[in-house]
């Protein structure tokens, strides 16, 4: 890089960071309509009409919001253990947290994708991406659970990750850091960067019934960063495009250095062109690992398979594959209009948003109008791609959803706003303040075919001056603006869980139905289930003690344990008798050195303790089921190593020594 630049470049970042706090919009209190509170009212015992999935970040869970109401429905872990559900906690769901470096029981979630089918929304899953430790993972949207994690090799940071091509054939992720691939010696000096690191995009396929994904392919691109990405539709269906940003392949003060040209490029990549290479055997296997994680609805136990190989296609001597569009300024949103024809790529530096024109690109592509190329890939002029600028739109665009009315909406960081534009003629037509410092933002359906303009979403990053104050930390922000009319209207503002990156609204109308209520216990194959209270029971293996609990309201059985030895594997097989919705059953014992269970109606959990001291330990339900939910509780006691107390266990007048004979004085 040349010096010079060093203190332009630095200067400009402190004017950013300066604007951040200074460009704030004026009148916070004012900005709220008259009819928002009955814009947004839902009355009590009334449905929400949307579901908002809201990606919560480095809490590295999902969360439900209703709208128009913003009442958080529930909290998805994904891929954070989460004490509340025992969630990487019981023996059950573990293996879901499982990874080639071992078990890893968190990650960054960014960014929901909700499963397609002819570019609508179909209500079947919702895709996150994990950025730190490269998984994707899919929400069954019938139970709300994980449903699978899938790693990803020769990955770091999966940032432009998940997006889904139309029909969900794929769900794609593009790494934000480049490294040496996998199978190569990593132990190189860092400033080997422009030797020895390289870029990867996943293409991982989804089975159409039952969504288990596979990596169908990799793609090997230069070293540079990968920031968002979306997929064609319609006639730009087979093709995705990628942001990239640090094309001057930079290892050290990004900041500074990953500024220094002037555009970076929006990277097209024809997918059904790779499909066709790796058909003609085009494609390299690697030795790699990467864990598989599959969640099985019918043992309602998960299981971790570490995956050996996959075939990558290097696009940099792949003719075809992938073509550079030059884009102002580090573009970090990359998305793509209701009609496939406009990608829209926003320069976090820039000063404009360029809308690029699919056509005009297939165009120059075809008559081989190319400027250059990036390492090996055609680069082709920002003129022919070029379907117009939006001049002057605000300071530091991010994300841009549709309305499919014609209509874009840019989140704005640095200026703090939503800026609503015209597709067709470029115009902007309305602007509206955001508190503060809006990242992603959306509409229901706003990266799809078909979207539904009834409501835009902000995702704010801070909230500075709009709560309580709660310390050092507030909460990041949604907030919600009617979009129906010509102008955007706030009318609601709530606070997010984590913090929130892009997210997915759906019709509620498209996935209320099939909401499970319980699970059939006859159908619960899980091996350590115990169907009816008769079959409970206590067994030993060697060191190893299985105790078969159930649990119906109002007691656990058996709840009265004996012949358990200090340094014995306890093994809590806890199962949900009942079959009604909405009451679980959850379990704890004291000095268990993990968290609770919470066990739905017809499920099996598994708790694993190992008793440290002799002693008596009790054990209780600790979701309050009925009336009598304090009464739902037990003792166990622990002996020391070696001990003679028999092993004997039951409850009521089965329980150890008989009858319990307290009696009433009268
Ligand atoms: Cu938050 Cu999509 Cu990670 Cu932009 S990214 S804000
Ligand atoms: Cu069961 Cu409380």
């Amino acid at each position: 890089m040349k010096l010079s630049n060093v203190p332009a470049a630095l200067a400009l970042a402190a004017a950013l960071i300066l604007c951040a706090y200074s460009c704030k919009p004026k009148n916070t209190a004012n900005a709220v309509s008259a009819d928002a509170a009955q814009k947004t009212y839902v009355p009590p015992g009334k449905y929400d009409e949307f579901y908002d999935f809201v990606s919560g970040g480095f809490s590295g869970q999902m969360s439900v919001y209703g709208l128009p109401s913003g009442r958080l429905l529930r909290v998805i872990p994904v891929f954070s253990v989460d004490p509340q559900a025992g969630y990487g906690y019981s023996e059950e769901t573990k293996p879901m947290l499982n990874t080639s470096h071992g078990f890893i029981p968190w990650d960054d979630l960014h960014h929901i994708e909700a499963s397609q089918t002819n570019g609508e929304i179909d209500g079947r899953w919702v895709f996150g991406n994990g950025n730190n430790t490269p998984r994707i993972a899919r929400i069954d949207l019938s139970t709300y659970n994980t449903a699978e994690i899938l790693e990803l090799p020769n990955s770091a940071g999966n940032h432009s990750s998940p997006f889904t091509t139309e029909n969900t054939e794929y769900i794609v992720a593009g790494t934000r850091f480049s490294v040496p691939p996998d199978n190569a010696d990593g132990d190189v000096p860092i400033d080997s960067y422009k030797k020895n690191f390289l870029g990867t995009i996943s293409f991982v396929s989804v089975d159409k019934n039952s969504g288990n994904m596979k990596i169908a392919f990799q793609l090997k691109i230069p070293g540079i960063n990968l920031d968002l990405s979306h997929a064609g539709k319609g006639p730009s269906h087979g093709w995705f495009f990628f942001s990239c940003y640090n094309t001057e392949q930079a290892h050290t003060l990004l900041e500074v250095n990953a500024s220094q040209r002037d555009k970076d490029f929006i990277m097209a990549i024809n997918w059904k062109k790779a499909e066709e290479y790796l058909q003609q055997g085009k494609g390299v296997k690697q030795q790699v690992k990467y864990a598989h994680n599959v969640y099985d609805e019918k043992t309602q136990t998960a299981s971790s398979t570490i995956e050996t190989e996959v075939t990558v296609l290097d696009v940099m001597s792949l003719p075809g594959i992938a073509y550079m569009m030059p884009c102002p300024k580090s573009p970090h949103g990359c998305d793509v209009d209701p009609t496939g024809e406009y990608i829209v790529g926003s320069g976090k530096l820039a000063a404009l948003i360029p809308v690029f024109s699919f056509n005009k690109m297939m165009d120059a592509i075809n008559n081989k109008k190319f400027d250059g190329t990036y390492e090996n890939i055609p680069v082709l002029k920002y003129e022919d791609v070029l379907y117009g600028e939006v001049k002057k739109p605000g300071l530091g665009p991010l994300h841009t959803e549709f309305d499919g009315k014609g209509n874009a909406y840019t989140s704005f960081f640095i200026s703090s706003e939503i800026v609503k534009w015209n597709i067709k003629d470029l115009k902007v037509l309305d602007r509206a303040p955001t508190y503060y410092s809006i990242g992603h933002l959306s509409i229901p359906g706003g990266d799809t075919k078909k979207p539904n303009a009834k409501y835009v979403i902000a995702y704010n990053k801070i909230t500075k001056d709009r709560y309580l104050p709660t310390g050092p930390e507030l909460a990041q922000s949604a907030q919600l603006y009617d979009i129906s009319g010509d102008k955007m209207q706030l009318i609601l503002d709530f606070p997010t869980i984590g913090e929130p990156h892009y997210a997915q609204a759906i019709e509620a109308s498209l996935i209320k139905d099939k909401s499970k209520k319980f699970y059939d216990i006859m159908q619960n194959e899980n091996t350590y289930a115990t169907k009816g209270e008769p079959n409970a029971k206590v067994v030993r293996e060697g060191n190893k003690v299985h105790i078969y609990m159930t649990a119906i309201r109002s007691h656990l059985a058996p709840d009265n344990i004996e012949g358990v030895q200090v340094g014995d594997e306890v093994y809590f097989h806890f199962t949900n008798q009942e079959q009604d919705w909405d009451i679980p059953h959850g379990f704890a014992i004291k000095a268990a050195n993990t968290a609770e269970l919470l066990v739905m109606p017809g499920e099996t959990r598994t708790l694993k303790w190992i008793p440290e001291k002799v002693g008596i330990y009790p054990f209780y339900c600790t979701d309050f089921c009925s009336a009598l939910h304090q009464e739902m509780s037990g003792y166990i006691r622990i002996s020391p190593k070696g001990s003679k107390v028999p092993l004997a266990f039951g409850t009521g007048d089965k329980a150890p020594g008989g009858k319990d004979t307290t009696t009433i004085s009268k």
